[in-house]
């Protein structure tokens, strides 16, 4: 207590001090804001201790780093998480009372740092954090975006976007580094002098660093996430200025910013623009300037490399590290290019995260060739290279006219990983097939995992409580102690306990809805939820077309003995994605159908809540009882999101697709609705000309569903709006969404039967927790630092 006491009128002390020093404001004028600037900045100051000591120690221990190149850190709001990671939470609490400020309201105001798409930028985050908690020597690498994913709104049903404005306020947890500044280029000739290669670059560019410290679990150790900024060579033409063209004057200075300006929205396929290329080469050429930069300063011979460098990089995004690094080897160091090329190979690692074909990056090589003439032809010695040592290949990095970054990065990685069991598997046989007969011990395997810090201490305080106090705290950087609640889920008095946690939970969604969306939820009924990126092959319009089936049915049979449901989604499209925007619109336009029926809405509730981003979702995750991950089988490579529910007690209806396989393993199958087609079932069934059509009259369900988005049910003003989509999904439906529609719709009834026993969910609930200690990032970060890394945690 007295410990407390005095460590909690420091505290104090440090807050008023920001407020008034670096916010320049007294107490009794403070806004918000300023208060939330004030506190970032008392809590970064503690980070910074850590931080600087995990650096010295770093470098004095001179232990392998790891580098993660991502064009995408989701990272979500920092307060909160900094002040969890510190444990920090009563100390903070009582110091804002003292003010008379409330935690909840300061930690509200900051703005999602919205740094990426969906999964696979989230899962950069994840490893951020963990790699910290572990103690693992790391940096994160990417860009630093002044305009994140764009935020979502609707307009009758439509999805609008508008710009993500995260910088337009200061943001207090970087650290501008303007000391760190690389010159890039682009485009230019390739030059031969004095025997050597060299590339002349016609347009430059500088990069610029920010700094954000990564505090792990307790503050034990610190890394550093590293953004590059675009920044003119030359910012400002003085002499076009004082002609008087004042646009023309700045027009350097904005070109070059315009590579740091946005992030692309595109999930998983390629906006195939000139200005992507640049980025990833501004951002990979940047930061692998910065690892030789640092490298050098404690060595001396290059060849040492390898032995204290691992470069992973998150999907092919920034494949062209590779390249860029042998050319510096190669053609500004001298190396030979074979011993370039070890050393590269030596350092450089891969993850995959999707097989969907239009995912896999490859560029036009005369773009290519037109931005980086001299990475091309390192491009073609690569492949030589390769077709040396393995005459019969047939792939190449750069055949039909294109420069192919998943080949490339295969052929360049030490180890390549899929990101589920399924998924590296698939890896194996279908796009990677001929390179792994090649390199048979090149693919390994590391699912995917999500920070327990987050995704459950953080986000559902009740539950965590309930945790610790039943096994105590050790979980919460050791996930799989969460097996030891086993034996009290017998235990009546426990899991009624649980019980309430969840409905509190969903108390706080409710009014959190109600606030917000000005809806009213029914908590006693059954809270499902389908929350992620929406694309076909996630299969949004498969649960709306099975919640207008059973919304058909209730209506049949107003007084039947229904298991009451609220249907929750939330997701952006990519802007140029029209399908995918109609789905969006279509639930919307059946929740205002479904919501103001006087004759279903006790049974049935259609919500789709807009601008989906972490913070949302660490609202409706632990609030949810039933988690849809329920993909065409082998499409999604791991999914992460059906391991934040299973982990805050869920249950999964879903298909045998990437990571949900694993969880069902690990859950029990009596504790998981599985419904579906196997993902090779998916292909035969695929050569079946009308396998929709089958479906279709095999299941009248199913068939007055598709009607009635023909026959205007959900859009009386303007009839034909949805008969495209009952078309596709009638004459072509590549993602077989009627061929699974009435395995869904068993699955759903089972789960409807197994809801009416809340005793027993409550029961399967507490098992899906006590059984996904296994999915915490941590077990994947060792996973990659023992089988792909080689680097080892500097935590005594
Ligand atoms: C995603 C995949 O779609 C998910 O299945 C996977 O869990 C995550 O990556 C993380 O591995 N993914 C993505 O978000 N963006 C891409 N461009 C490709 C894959």
């Amino acid at each position: 207590m007295p410990r407390k006491a005095r460590t909690s009128s420091e505290f104090r002390d440090a807050l008023l001090k920001h407020l008034t020093y670096t916010m320049g404001k007294d107490p009794e004028h403070a806004q918000f804001f300023d208060w939330r600037m004030a506190l970032s900045h008392a809590i970064r100051d503690r980070m910074v201790d850590h931080w600087v000591a995990s650096t010295r120690k770093t470098y004095e221990q001179d232990g392998k780093r790891v580098y993660y190149l991502s064009m995408e850190f989701l990272i979500g709001r920092l307060l909160e998480d900094g002040i969890f990671n510190l444990d920090m939470v009563e100390e903070v609490k009582e110091a804002l009372d003292h003010f008379g400020m409330d935690m909840r309201t300061i930690l509200n105001d900051e703005p999602d740092a919205a740094l990426g798409n969906g999964g696979l930028g989230r899962l950069a985050a994840c490893f951020l954090d963990s790699l910290s908690t572990i103690g693992c020597p790391a940096m994160g690498y990417g860009i630093r975006y002044e305009n994140g994913l764009f935020k979502q709104s609707f307009v009758d049903g439509r999805q609008v976007e508008s710009p993500e404005t995260w910088l337009q306020e200061p943001h207090p947890w970087e650290f501008e580094r303007p000391e760190v500044r690389f010159t890039l280029g682009f485009g230019g000739d390739v030059i031969y002098e004095n025997g050597k290669t060299l590339w002349r670059p016609a347009e430059l560019i500088q990069a610029e660093a920010f700094d954000t410290p990564i505090i792990g679990w307790q503050g034990k150790w610190a890394n550093t996430l590293r953004l590059w900024a675009g920044r003119a060579v030359d910012p400002f033409d003085l002499g076009l200025f004082n002609a008087g063209d004042f646009a023309a004057a700045a027009e350097h200075e904005a070109l070059a910013r315009t590579i740091s300006r946005v992030l692309y929205p595109e999930d998983s396929n390629e906006a195939g623009k000139e200005l992507r290329l640049k980025q990833e080469f501004f951002f990979s050429a940047a930061s692998i300037r910065d690892i030789l930069r640092r490298f050098d300063s404690q060595h001396d011979d290059i060849r040492m490399l390898p032995k204290k460098v691992a470069i992973q990089l998150n999907d092919t995004h920034p494949a062209i590290a590779g390249p860029e690094m042998l050319r510096i080897l190669h053609d500004e160091r001298g190396l030979s290019f074979e011993d370039a090329l070890e050393i590269v190979h030596g350092c450089m690692n891969y993850t995959n995260h999707t097989l969907l074909p239009e995912a896999l990056e490859r560029w036009d090589e005369r773009l290519f060739g037109r931005l980086l003439p001299r990475h091309l032809q390192i491009i073609d010695r690569i492949d030589d290279a390769h077709y040396k040592a393995h005459p019969h290949r047939t792939l190449s990095a750069r055949s039909d006219g294109q420069v192919k970054m998943g080949e490339l990065s295969f052929i360049v990685a030490n180890r390549v990983n899929g990101v589920s069991a399924l998924h590296t598997d698939l890896m194996k046989k279908t796009v990677f097939r001929e390179l792994h007969e090649l390199h048979p011990d090149r693919i390994v395997n590391e699912t995917n995992g999500v920070t327990p810090r987050r995704w459950l201490h953080s986000c559902n305080p009740g539950l965590s409580r309930l945790i610790t106090d039943t096994i105590g705290e050790g979980w919460v950087d050791d996930l799989e102690q969460l097996e030891r609640l086993e034996p009290l889920i017998g235990d009546k008095a426990w899991i009624e306990r649980f019980e309430t946690v969840k409905s509190d939970n969903k108390q706080a969604l409710a009014s959190y809805v109600a606030q917000t969306h000005g809806v009213k939820l029914n908590t006693e009924a059954m809270f499902d939820v389908q929350i992620k990126r929406m694309h076909e092959y996630k299969r949004q319009h498969l649960n709306i077309l099975e919640a207008i089936a059973h919304w058909q049915e209730i209506k049949d049979n107003p007084n039947g003995d229904w298991t009451p449901r609220v249907k929750i989604f939330a997701g952006k499209a990519a802007q140029g994605y029209h399908f995918a925007k109609d789905i969006i619109r279509l639930i919307n336009d059946v929740a205002k159908l479904v919501n103001a029926d006087a004759a279903t809405r006790d049974y049935l509730q259609v919500i789709f809540l807009p601008n989906y981003n972490v913070t949302l979702a660490e609202r409706l995750i632990p609030a949810a009882d039933l988690s849809e991950q329920i993909s065409t089988a082998g499409k999604e490579a791991s999914g992460t999101g059906n391991m934040k529910f299973a982990l805050n007690g869920a249950l999964t209806v879903g298909t045998l697709d990437g990571a949900n396989v694993e969880i069902r393993e690990r859950v029990g199958p009596e504790n998981f609705f599985l419904f579906g087609m196997l993902a090779d079932e998916v292909m035969q069934r695929r050569m079946i000309h009308d396998h929709a059509q089958q479906a279709i009259n095999a299941d009248p369900r199913l068939a007055r569903a598709l009607n009635a988005l023909r026959d205007g049910t959900f859009s009386p003003e303007d009839p034909g709006r949805y008969t495209h989509i009952a078309d596709n999904l009638t004459w072509s439906d590549y993602f077989l969404v009627c061929s699974d529609f009435s395995d869904y719709w068993r699955a759903q009834r089972e789960v409807d039967e197994a809801y009416r026993n809340p005793e027993k969910w409550a029961e399967m609930a507490a098992l899906n927790v006590a059984r996904s200690g296994w999915f915490s990032s941590d077990r994947t970060i060792r996973g990659y630092m023992c089988d792909i890394w080689g680097a080892e945690s500097l935590l005594a």
